[in-house]
């Protein structure tokens, strides 16, 4: 591990000779390549070779000075990802080192790889990312819990990732702002009165509090705690790479998989709205795939002589399903939108938005999911 003594904000011109040592030749450009809500990321090339140089900023970079944040998620970052990498080998980026005074992770450049969300929109979707997807799920949440781990070395390692100024930007963005007339939220014009509906809706904002005391008292595994399809990188050969760990933390087993599936019904939705039908297909059996793939991992990984397996997956399952339709409702209403919905020409895109805030509300106070189908059916319906 590298310590540099003093954090300097890096820039295009400083970034260069700070990631000099991680190449074998010489520095011959430097990009801010960033397009994230949180951090710095330069791309810092040679003439043949590359490496990523990602650094905390002392605030939320989406909103700037005004929301100050401690630098505290480059180290997160730099041990979840380490930690994940050893349950599920090959799916992690490689890290050449991390610098905890300049909050810097010097990590493997993922060249020719796109995000799964860019790669959705453009219509692609390599085979076998779903299933690696959620065969990853299914190792880092079962071998952080204590289904798996053994009990004191997991005591031990929940006391290094704390409760953290991540969750707590998660705890507003996604369980509270959506719910009050916060001044983060963002959302267009034509939204308005379903967005008065949120705010006077007590089911929901109910629903919504319950939530939100489950993510912040269900300690079950070490999650990644951001996992939409933006933190998830593709090759077109389907190798895949998860990224942007620093938001993990002990929470709940449903979070992850929810995230996930719903930034899948985003796209499901937006190309169904499009009139591409033959993708969106595409799109329902990537979706089937990740969570076949982490129910026969899980299962694979269980412990036979426990019977309680079946109700283990249900409550996942059940929980997922809750938490998804909090995702669907803040990325329509909320600060951080999803490109797959916004890129659309309005009036689909209103339509489209509308849907999903209807859908999300139904997976937060409908009935308990009781089945993957009935989760995705429910996520993606086009009934209004
Ligand atoms: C201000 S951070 C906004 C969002 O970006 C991250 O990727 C998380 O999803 C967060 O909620
Ligand atoms: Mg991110």
């Amino acid at each position: 591990m590298r310590a540099s003594g003093r954090y300097v904000e890096l820039d295009v011109r400083s970034v260069g000779a700070y990631a000099a040592p991680y190449l074998q030749e010489p520095v011959v450009d430097a990009q801010e390549i960033g397009d994230g809500n949180l951090n710095l990321v330069f791309r810092v090339q040679g003439e043949s070779t590359s490496v990523i140089v990602k650094q905390a900023l002392p605030y939320l970079r989406v909103a700037g000075e005004s929301w100050p944040l401690t630098r505290h998620r480059a180290r997160i970052e730099a041990e979840a990802i380490s930690i994940h990498d050893k349950l599920s080998t090959g799916v992690l980026p490689s890290v050449l080192d991390f610098d905890n005074s300049m909050s810097a992770i010097v990590m493997q450049d993922l060249v020719g790889y796109s995000s799964w969300r860019d790669a959705l929109i453009a219509r692609s979707s390599p085979s076998g990312v779903a299933e690696r997807v959620g065969r990853y799920c299914a190792q880092v949440l079962l071998g952080t819990s204590d289904v798996i781990m053994a009990s004191r070395d997991r005591k031990l390692l929940k006391r290094d990732f704390v409760y953290s100024e991540l969750c707590l930007v998660t705890e507003d963005l996604v369980f509270t702002a959506p719910y009050i007339n916060a001044e983060s939220n963002r959302f267009d014009p034509e939204l308005s009165d379903l967005v008065d509906e949120l705010h006077r809706d007590r089911a929901l904002r109910a629903a919504a509090a319950q939530l939100r005391f489950a993510f912040k008292t269900r300690d079950e595994a070490l999650i990644h705690g951001d996992l939409h399809t933006g933190s998830v990188m593709v090759a077109a050969d389907g190798d895949t790479r998860v990224i942007d760990l620093e938001f993990a933390f002990f929470g709940p087993f449903g979070f992850d998989p929810a995230m996930l599936l719903a930034n899948l019904a985003f796209a499901r939705l937006s190309h169904e709205a499009r009139g591409d039908f033959a993708f969106s297909r595409a799109v329902d059996e990537a979706a089937s795939e990740y969570w076949a793939s982490l129910a026969d991992e899980a299962s694979r990984l269980w412990d036979h002589r426990e019977p309680w397996y079946q109700t283990f997956l249900a409550r996942l399952l059940e929980d997922a399903g809750r938490f998804a339709g909090m995702e669907m409702i803040r990325r329509m209403v909320g600060l951080a939108h999803v490109k797959d919905v916004d890129s659309l020409p309005k009036p689909l895109r209103t339509s489209v938005q509308r849907q999903v805030i209807a859908n999300g509300r139904e997976l937060m106070v409908g009935p308990p999911v009781r089945a993957f189908d009935d989760l995705w059916s429910r996520a993606v319906t086009e009934e209004i």
